[in-house]
């Protein structure tokens, strides 16, 4: 009998500044509820599902923004969803902005979280995204901000694989999932499945070429990533137009082959499923990707010892151009 996990991306579509957690949670227990009717086991709902994203606004005094950070989870707003999850056996991963005091009760810490939670209502993680994009101070000439380098610190604890749903689950939040290094790190670890929330501006501020790429990048990222390391990997978004900025749909469910076996078709609330084999992970980790046996380490010291580029020296001055340019 082979290992199935039936699962559940909830993408959800825009919500708004005004937006009360109570309403937000009733769409969450609606496609809770699709999910039960569809036999899920697992729905993964988007980055930061409770608020409207509002790093996409400058607030100098982060206390001004307490509003939109969660103090405890579950808390009053959110009991509902995980009783109800309980109730009826299916684990969840909820995207949401963390705010907390560190152990000393002298430093407050912010993050852009996300927690996953088993069938039976208990608590398996909670991961603070690592890869924070975006930019910390106030850029007044932008159609609007991505200033999550403000309101988020990068998490401390890295990038966990846990023991949960029958297999091997790890977690990773929106620019995460551009980086290698965080499947690659997960993948080390035996991950059989990825649990990726995320809220893209179709708009990229630094470079509007992209714009037209969004789509692709974002299955590129993660069809790789999901292939290179032989791990199913569940993409969720927060999706549509979200106060005047559109945000990329495309959520996906992405075999350890790399091809997308779901994917919503609109940038509203959507609830797509596939029953996720996890043992098709082992056809890519016990061949190709039999990292033990092929993976040269010794060669990849430059990926932990480096954070830019280091050119290599010029051993000759370069060939003069005939043509006078340089
Ligand atoms: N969002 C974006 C992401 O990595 C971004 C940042 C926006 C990158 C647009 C590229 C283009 O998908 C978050 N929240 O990380």
């Amino acid at each position: 009998m082979t290992r199935q996990l039936t699962i559940g991306a909830a993408q959800l579509g825009p919500v708004n500044r005004s937006d009360e957690r109570g309403a937000v949670v009733e769409r969450l227990l609606a496609l809770l509820h699709q999910g039960e009717r569809r036999g899920v086991e697992l729905v993964v709902f988007p980055e930061l599902a409770l608020t409207t994203f509002f790093p996409r606004w400058y607030v100098d005094d982060l206390t001004e923004t307490d509003h939109f950070y969660e103090t405890e989870m579950p808390n009053a707003a959110t009991q509902p969803l995980f009783d109800e999850a309980r109730r009826l056996g299916i684990g969840f991963a909820l995207g949401f902005a963390e705010r907390t005091l560190d152990s000393t009760g002298a430093t407050t810490h912010r993050y852009n979280s996300q927690i996953l939670v088993e069938r039976d209502g208990s608590v398996v993680a909670t991961y603070r995204k690592m890869h924070i994009p975006g930019h910390a101070d106030h850029e007044p000439d932008r159609p609007f901000q991505h200033a999550e380098r403000h309101y988020f610190e990068p998490g401390p604890d890295g990038f966990g694989v846990w023991h949960a749903f029958g297999g091997l689950v790890g977690m990773a939040i929106c620019n995460d999932r551009r980086w290698p290094e965080t499947y690659r790190v997960m993948g080390l670890q035996g991950v059989e499945v990825v649990l990726i929330g995320y809220t893209t501006p179709i708009h990229y501020v630094p470079d509007p070429s992209q714009d037209a790429l969004a789509g692709f990048h974002n299955r590129l990222v993660m069809s790789s990533g999901a292939y290179q390391n032989g791990t199913w990997v569940v993409g969720v978004a927060k999706a549509g137009p979200e106060e005047g900025v559109e945000l990329l749909g495309q959520s996906s469910i992405i075999a350890p082959s790399g091809e997308v076996v779901a994917q919503t078709l609109t940038t509203r609330d959507e609830l797509i499923t596939a029953t996720c084999d996890l043992d098709w992970c082992a056809r890519y980790k016990q061949t190709l990707f039999d990292f033990d046996r092929y993976r040269l380490p010794e060669h990849y010291t430059r990926i932990t010892a480096q954070r830019g580029v280091i050119e290599p020296p010029r051993l000759t001055e370069p060939p003069s151009d005939p043509r006078g340019q340089q």
